[in-house]
């Protein structure tokens, strides 16, 4: 039970919380065995009504099982071992959605799950209904560190995935000062598409705050920093700038980007840090490919 402690960084995994509380409240209350040893979610949209069921193991879920019906007639039942890539990844579940993602009146059905290590990891499986082959069909979205929340971010009746790029974690600082660009998802044909560059407004707003960051940061490096701080000091910076550019690159602003960048940072570490700042955005998709 030692990992739902870690529930407690976010809203997303404050879910997980009250779902591993159940467990917990079984077991300290329930008189037999039977009562304590499932998890059950539902989620239920329009005529679809998805139902998960898990055991409770020692510290992760056991079993994991999904049942979606249609009209009451049974559709899928399966187990969601089969549909996890990395097995370590089920072991707690998050939360049960039915959902129409694409807005084709259809609800997907969406099953998040937490690895259950600290801050890491969390994936979604989303379940579609092919009407020809009267299936369904499952595709994986590992979210890292992040996590998301769905909302309709342009008033388009369509919800997004509102998530964050999980590819900056540890990328120039540690965890807790690593800083990552938006990253906002739609779900469409099965398939899920990265449209953060759709959102130039979130991504100037995410820039700017980073900034401001910055400009603090360097505030107080002018009043002077003790030993210890000037040690981790660069690392700092570089999650802080790393973020900020890879969100001017987005915004198709890197030559302005890559000035402030230039005139601003000038630890010892400065050209190496450059250097691998583009090749880690060249990496990451920021710079395209020629
Ligand atoms: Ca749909
Ligand atoms: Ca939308």
């Amino acid at each position: 039970m030692k990992v739902m402690i870690t529930f407690a960084l976010n809203n997303h995994f404050k879910i997980g919380l009250m779902a591993s509380f159940s467990f917990l409240v079984a077991f300290a209350l329930a008189p037999t065995a039977w009562a304590i040893e499932r998890a059950n979610l539902s989620a239920e949209l329009g005529e679809v009504k998805a139902e998960f069921s898990a055991k409770a193991g020692e510290d992760c879920i056991e079993d994991p099982k999904l049942r979606i019906e249609r009209q009451g007639e049974t559709v899928l039942d399966t187990s969601v071992d089969d549909h996890v890539f990395d097995e370590s990844i089920a072991c707690q579940v998050i939360d049960l959605k039915a959902q129409d993602l694409d807005g084709d009146r259809e609800p997907e059905i969406i099953l998040d799950f937490y690895s259950g290590e600290t801050h890491c990891c969390s994936t979604s499986l989303i379940y579609s209904y092919n009407p020809d082959r009267d299936r369904y069909r499952v595709i994986n979205h590992y979210w890292g560190n992040g996590d998301y929340t769905l909302e309709d971010l342009n008033g388009d009746g369509i919800p997004e995935f509102n998530s964050r790029d999980d590819s900056f974690a540890y990328a120039f600082a540690d965890y807790n000062a690593s800083r990552f660009p938006p990253q906002i998802w739609r779900y469409q044909e099965n398939k899920m598409h990265d449209i953060t560059r759709d959102f130039p407004d979130r991504i100037y707003s995410h820039a700017y705050q980073l900034w401001i960051e910055y400009s603090l940061l360097r505030d107080k490096r002018r009043q002077g920093l003790s030993p210890e701080e000037v040690k981790v000091r660069p690392q700092i910076e570089q999650a802080v700038l790393a973020a900020y550019l890879a969100n001017k690159y987005l915004l198709g602003q890197e030559e302005d980007g890559w000035g402030r960048l230039s005139q601003v940072y000038w630890w010892r570490d400065r050209n190496d840090f450059f250097s691998d700042l583009d090749r880690f955005l060249r990496r990451t998709g920021y710079i395209p490919e020629l």
